[in-house]
């Protein structure tokens, strides 16, 4: 995986969303994502339009967003088709299969009728992918299964980690791939990799538990294929400067690891 081209990994995809991101960091040259963490309308939506043109996928916690309206949901739909990214609500399933597939389609946010990925806790075990597959079954969607996280003190052991994987393995039509820290999670070529904790002063938020490692450590040490920035697009002075900054640097990166693997 690692020493792959992502041109050549789009045509082992597995699941047809997996295969359109891929095809999307091509065109675009461009492997970061952004953690929209902003709490109105009109701030996600001046996000999108405006570091849109630099992404691949525009990550969004729709939960934290204090006027939420169905014509949002429009607007980000036409800013990702305006600028090539797909959208991904971070919404971090984690309940019994019925539930989270109620969750994914009902409810105010109808996530599954317009989030193209979401991502899954795979604690509940493999219903949790099961039901989230059963609200969608005509929908090109899919799902990144959280199998490591970034923040300190983190319960995610390594035998947690290889009990994940082999849910991420039954589930190839789903599954786009796995949010971790750790190179060798992931071998699968067809999938990607997508780590948080990405900053480039690399202060970490002190009680909060967040830890950020550069983008280049990880892209060339971690294995991330894509990686999440927020606080650092985000609460940058000039955020379109600073995702223009991240998104050279996160796919220099990336080229160096392919031909250093070569
Ligand atoms: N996120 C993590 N760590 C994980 C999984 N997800 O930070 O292990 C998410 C957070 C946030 C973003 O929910 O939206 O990635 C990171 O934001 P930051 O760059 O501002 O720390």
């Amino acid at each position: 995986r690692l020493s792959l081209p992502f041109s050549v990994r789009a045509d082992q995809a597995t699941n047809p969303v997996a295969a359109k991101l891929l095809k999307i960091m091509v065109a675009k040259q461009s492997n970061l994502c952004v953690a929209a963490d902003v709490t109105s309308a009109s701030k996600l939506i001046a996000l999108a339009e405006t570091v849109g043109p630099y992404v691949c996928l525009f990550k969004t916690h729709i939960d934290i967003v204090e006027d939420f309206s169905a014509q949002l949901i429009q607007q980000l739909l036409a800013a990702a088709q305006k600028h090539n990214f797909l959208l991904i609500e971070d919404r971090k399933f984690a309940d019994i299969g019925h539930t989270v597939s109620l969750q994914y389609s009902h409810g105010t946010y109808k996530i599954c009728s317009w989030a193209d990925l979401v991502t899954v806790h795979p604690v509940p075990g493999e219903g949790v992918i099961t039901g989230l597959k059963s609200a969608v079954a005509d929908l090109h969607r899919g799902c990144f299964i959280v199998v490591e996280m970034s923040s300190a003190g983190n319960l995610t052991t390594p035998s947690y980690i290889s009990s994940s994987m082999e849910i991420c393995k039954k589930h190839p039509d789903f599954v786009v791939g796995v949010v971790c820290q750790t190179p060798s999670t992931l071998n699968n070529p067809g999938l990607l990799q997508l780590t948080p904790g990405v900053s480039l002063d690399c202060q970490n938020d002190g009680e909060l538990g967040q830890q950020y490692n550069s983008p280049e450590d990880v892209i060339m040490l971690r294995g991330a294929d894509i990686a999440v920035v927020g606080r650092g697009i985000v609460q940058a002075a000039d955020p379109v400067q600073a995702a223009q900054e991240y998104r050279t640097k996160l796919w220099a990166a990336y080229e160096k690891r392919v031909s250093s693997l070569k």
